[in-house]
């Protein structure tokens, strides 16, 4: 099947650009595009997945924060979807006693919006069940595993997530980086159900059980459950083999969520699944000539540890797009273009995300949460242009997150500077009150 426009006479011709993956990246990618005027053609390996909330019994937390808001807003899409978020403006830590407090994400109206599900356009072709076997770097044309014919497009969007089929030919480039990391911890997913048909705990929150080596999040569904997520290493998961271990274990870690989720249910739940695993995929070159381009978790998957996966994709599309615009929708220029500019923030923000999970694994219990985001909150306040909390510039701006790390160490500097001139000045004040001492 050939789609694309090799012939240039036929400029009357749509150019066609072919999506590979109809994740929630590739679907915006498709509305780029086709807002763009391309003939889009998505290919998704998994049977129609629109009506699909839950897939393969896993439901997904999706935070959308202010990059992620302003790429939807570029194709029309915020309303839309925001519509049918649940707006949260603060976390609440379970202390070990059970004792809640929240702690705002920020000033009022710097929300982050959970998501359930995502919509699609009409005019966009998703073909499902289509999953690519390979692509040829020479000719551009791609192979499905349902397909004896080969479909040629002018530029492949790979979309495919953190095991991209699109980007196995990119492994044998010269001089293309890959690293993928996968952390000890697991997670796995726990149903909290509603009491008397209310929510079981207070909703529009985000639930944070820290516990260094533990730790549980849980976040409202429409339907008024909670989902509960519980990370730990694989290596304690294999501890807990039976049902009076997991009361056991949450008696211990987590007694406030027993009542609530109930002893039976979380028996059921424990063990409903394998824990899943987590990884960290970085690399670079992020495209392929003038046929290519790799974005969202296929550039730069991610440890679910900063709810930025997603916005980090979107704002993917809304990068390339603005490249798009300068450079008159030129592949050879716009994707050389795409690569400079995106990968040193898709592997800072990869980075970051690595590094709030080290840090949160390492010693992160609810006092240290509650202390530590009172330290950044006060900082800010009294100077509000010089010290800005880590998660407010990734969270509610659109810094560049390389530019965001930076910004990062420099005020952690000034940060120890204040301590170190505050602890000098003290320092100076007892030693001249000891020769004052000394002299009578
Ligand atoms: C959803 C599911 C709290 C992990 C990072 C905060 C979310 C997350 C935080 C999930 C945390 C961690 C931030 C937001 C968010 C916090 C954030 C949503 C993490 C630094 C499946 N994180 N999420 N940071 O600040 O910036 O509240 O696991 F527990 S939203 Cl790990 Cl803002």
């Amino acid at each position: 099947m050939d789609y694309s426009t090799n012939d240039s006479k036929s400029t009357s011709k749509k150019k066609v650009v072919a999506v590979v993956g109809g994740g929630l990246v590739g679907n915006l990618n498709a509305c780029y595009f086709a807002k763009r005027g391309f003939q889009v053609e998505v290919f998704e390996s998994r049977e129609d997945i629109r009506q699909a909330k839950i897939v393969k019994g896993r439901s997904i937390n999706l935070v959308l924060s202010h990059r992620g808001r302003q790429a939807l807003k570029h194709v029309g899409m915020e309303d839309t979807i925001i519509s049918k978020g649940i707006p949260m403006h603060s976390r609440m830590i379970h202390a070990l006693n059970g004792t809640q407090s929240p702690i705002p994400y920020g000033k009022k109206g710097q929300v982050i919006l959970l998501l359930h599900s995502a919509e699609t356009y009409p005019n966009i072709n998703l073909n499902f069940a289509h999953k690519l076997l390979n692509w040829s770097t020479e000719t551009g044309a791609m192979t499905f595993h349902l397909f004896v014919e080969e479909i040629q497009a002018d530029l492949i969007v790979g979309c495919d997530g953190a095991f991209s089929a699109i980007r196995k030919q990119f492994l044998r480039q010269s001089r293309f980086n890959y690293s993928q990391t996968y952390i000890p911890h697991g997670y796995l997913e726990i149903t909290m159900p509603p009491i008397n048909g209310e929510f079981a705990m207070k909703p529009d929150y985000l639930h944070i059980w820290p516990r260094n080596t533990f730790m549980m999040i849980a976040l409202p569904n429409l339907d008024k459950t909670f989902n509960c997520t519980l990370f730990m290493p694989f290596e304690e998961f294999e501890k807990v083999t039976t049902g009076d271990k997991v009361i056991e274990f949450f008696q211990k870690y987590f007694p406030d969520a027993i009542p609530l989720i109930g002893a039976e249910a979380l028996k059921r739940d424990f063990f409903r699944l394998p824990a899943q695993a987590m990884v960290s995929v970085k690399c670079s070159s992020y495209h392929f000539g003038d046929k290519c381009v790799l974005m969202g978790d296929a550039a730069h998957a991610m440890v679910p540890f900063y709810g930025q996966g997603m916005n980090a994709g979107f704002e993917d599309c809304l990068v390339l797009n603005e490249i798009m615009d300068q450079l008159n929708e030129d592949f050879s220029a716009v994707l050389p273009e795409y690569t400079r500019v995106r990968v040193p923030d898709g592997q800072a923000i990869a980075d970051l995300a690595m590094y709030n999970y080290v840090e949160m694994r390492e010693h992160v219990n609810s006092k240290w949460f509650l202390f530590r985001k009172y330290v950044d909150n006060f900082l800010h306040i009294i100077m509000p242009r010089t010290i800005i909390p880590l998660y407010t510039m990734v969270t509610f701006t659109r810094t560049r997150y390389h530019k965001v790390v930076k910004h990062w160490h420099w005020q952690d500097k000034v940060r120890k500077d204040i301590v170190h001139v505050h602890s000098t000045l003290q320092f100076m004040l007892s030693f001249s009150a000891y020769l004052a001492l000394l002299t009578f």
